[in-house]
Formats: structure tokens, sequence, C-alpha cells
């Protein structure tokens, strides 16, 4: 890249969460390394200075002319945000799922009645590559349209092989051809498939056997997900699987505990998990066990709002020491949504999290979530170039006009691709 230096001047705030790439816990949630007047150098993809502009001003008396200036006067700057949490590789939809649960059935019923992820897992395998590629690039440009630059995404709508392969074969060009980061998990473990009903074993076996050294084989992932829920797969199926991921190199993750208490939370601690999602049912056992081993809490306010229950204990989760992250979830049953912001409104109205804990939950924890630390998630000498300038003066502004979308600019390795 030989593009001109872009100069970012005069942010009202410039909020840089900098300060070491370990998971923020209690207070250090709470941090956001505020500069007032802030001004950031990027260039060649990267963050080059961030300080005050006087700062930059005088470090770059001599450069100043090559550069094209952003005036963020009276603008909060942040990190781009990140999405640690996606199923966001997936055909069809489910619009009609929607009106049958207001009507009352609930999400177990309609998938234990083939529809849910087997409904999505159907019309995963009938798209081609292509149309999952466009459909899916789509879902990413509105994720950065919202103001988020990385995102994971799993696969688990084939739960046979060939279409766990597809599905994250379209995962890697879309992380190639697309602006924002896609950073892929496998996740055969979504749904046991309707025909193996009765034989769950079986397609434990095979899950081990046969498709986690293929994906693994193929390098098409980084992380192994796990859907641990009464009904779905029991913790001792989970922690087969998520121990086979691990000897293949894949570092587990966990759906926990997220419909009924069932040990999910002090199963992501005991296999050393980087996160556990969810967790509306987490027991304060597992809470306390996820904080000992520094378990991140990856938690999902859309889904909980979206199924109408009620969110995980957030508050809690913080006050006991545990790093929390916050995500979309977005997927075509329970959350589809791509709007990070309405989640770090939603982590503070329905999670009472603060203003300033929202916000490190969707950068620098988030990044920690899925392993990005030392490239995103701050605004930090050496980091990508990743940046929003949003049309609100402050960060509290940001999660108390909720609803709303104010990114005004995006920034992704130094490119300007909103706005
Ligand atoms: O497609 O319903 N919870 N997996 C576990 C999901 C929601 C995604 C879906
Ligand atoms: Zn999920």
């Amino acid at each position: 890249m030989d593009n001109k230096p872009i100069w970012i001047k005069h942010a009202a705030q410039l909020a840089t969460i900098a300060g070491g790439t370990a998971p923020r816990i209690r207070e250090g949630m709470s941090d956001l390394g505020l500069i007032e007047d802030g001004s950031v150098w990027m260039e060649d993809g990267k963050i080059r200075a961030v300080g005050t502009t006087a700062e930059l001003e005088e470090r770059y008396a001599e450069r100043a002319g090559e550069a094209e200036i952003v005036d963020a006067s009276g603008r909060l700057v942040t990190p781009g945000l990140i999405d640690p949490h996606t199923h966001v590789v997936y055909g069809g939809s489910r619009e009609k799922e929607f009106e049958m649960r207001l009507e009352g059935a609930t999400y177990m019923e309609i998938m234990n009645a083939g529809g849910g992820i087997h409904a999505t897992a159907r019309m995963t395998r009938e798209a081609t590559e292509e149309e999952l590629f466009e459909q899916s690039a789509r879902r990413l440009d509105s994720f950065l349209a919202h103001g988020v630059t990385t995102v994971e995404g799993k696969s688990g709508y084939g739960m046979d092989l060939e279409t766990e392969l597809k599905q994250l074969r379209v995962a890697k060009e879309l992380n190639e051809r697309h602006p924002v980061d896609l950073v892929p998990t496998f996740m055969g473990a979504h749904a046991v498939p309707l025909d193996y009903k009765g034989r769950e074993e079986e397609f434990v076996d095979l899950l081990i056997k046969e498709m986690l050294p293929a994906v693994a084989g193929e390098g098409l992932a980084v992380f192994n997900d796990v859907f641990c829920e009464v009904g779905v797969f029991t913790p001792g199926q989970s922690k087969r699987i998520l121990e086979a991921g691990k000897e293949h190199g894949l570092v587990p993750k966990i759906h926990a505990d997220e419909i009924e208490p069932y040990g999910g939370a002090e199963l992501a601690a005991e296999v050393g998990a980087i996160s556990a999602e969810h967790l509306l049912k987490a027991s304060d056992e597992g809470i306390e066990k996820m904080a000992a081993a520094g378990t991140i809490a990856c938690l999902l306010p859309a889904t909980a709002l979206y199924l109408r229950e009620e969110a995980a204990r957030g508050r809690a989760m913080i006050d006991a020491g545990v790093p929390v992250a916050v995500s979309t979830d977005c997927n075509p049953g329970s959350s589809p949504t791509t709007s990070m912001p309405l989640v770090m409104n939603l982590a503070c109205i329905s999670m009472r999290m603060t203003p300033a804990e929202a916000l490190v939950a969707a950068t620098l924890n988030a990044a920690c979530a899925i392993d990005m630390q030392d490239k995103v998630g701050s605004v930090e000498e050496g980091k990508q170039a990743d940046l929003v300038m949003w049309d609100v003066k402050n960060y509290q502004e940001l999660q108390y006009l909720f609803g709303v979308n104010h990114v005004e600019k995006v920034w992704k390795k130094g490119e300007q691709v909103v706005g």
C-alpha cells in the first residue's frame, strides 16, 4: 500500500483502550484510555501515532502536507468494533419461525420438529458457494456500516463434512475478498443431524474421527465450538469433541447454558476454552470457575431479547472478575442482526454494564475472545488502522442514544471503507 497517510485531528474524544493485550477485568473494563482533542496518524494500513492533536502536530510538523486530514471535531473516535461470535455464513432465512415463536412455539420445539438449525442446514446445503458468498458478503457490508471491522464466523449449518467445508471455504474467501477480517470457527457440533437421532454417539465419533481432522488438515478453522445444551450435546459429549479439537490445534469455544443450566460454564473453565458463549443460565459456581480460569464470557444480549429471555448476568460476571465480551450472535434464528452498536446499548440496558464497560467488551475483550488482540481492539501504534468516527461527542452518548447507527466513517487497514 502506498496510499497517502490519513491524519485524524481534533477528536472531541478518542477512546484508545490502550494498555496491553490481556483481557480486561473488573475496573480495567472501565479504562478507555481517553484522549481529548485526540489525533491519530495512519499509514501503510497501520496506526503510526496516537496522542493529542498538539502532540502529533509537533511530531509530524515536517510531513503535515503529505497527509489527508480528517477533522473529527465534536466526534468520538474508537477502535473498529469486533464481533467475536457470529454464524454469518448461511443460506436462506427463517422469518416464519419468528412468527411461530410469537404465536407461542419455543426455539427448541421448532428445532426438534426439524426446523431451526436443521432448516438452515437444508438451505445451506442447497446453496452454491457463490450464493453463500454473495449472501454473506452483504451481511459483512452491513457489519462494516455499523462500525464492525473484524468478525468471528462459525460453520455448523451442514453437519456433514461436505457442507461444513463449503461454509468454511466461503468464510476463507470472504476473509480474503471482503474488507472485514473474518476469523473462522468449526462448529460441526451445532446440532445432531436428524438421521442420527438415537445414534448421537455415532455422530460424535464421526465429528472426532472424520470431520475435525479434515477441517484442521485444510487449515480452515482456528476454533472448535459445540452447542452444549439439553437435547443437543451433553457436557460429556462436548468435552470429548473439544478435547479432540485441541489435539488438532483447534482452540475450544462453547455455547454454554443458553437455554437451561447444564454445567457449560464449568466445562469451559475445565477444558481451557478461550471463551464461553451465551451463559444466560450459568451457575454461580460456573462463573467463579470462569473467573479463576480467565475464560472470557461472550455475552449475547440481542439473542436474549429476541427470544424474550432474561439476559445473562453481565454485571455479576464483571464483579466476579470474569472478562466480558459482547457479540451479536448474528444468525438466521435467534439473532438476525449485524448491529454491534445495538448490542452495546443492550449490554447497558439489559445487563447493567456501564457505557465504558460495553465499549471495552466490544473492542479489546472481543479481540481477546478470538485471539486477535495483537492486531486489533485498541488504537495503539503498530496495530491495524481499524477505526470508527461516530457522530456523537462522547462514549456515553454512543450508548445512550440507542437503536440508532451513529457511524460516520470507518477505516479498515488504513483505508476509508464507510462514509
Ligand atoms: O441458527 O439457531 N443458538 N445456534 C445456537 C443458534 C442459536 C443459531 C441458529
Ligand atoms: Zn451462536
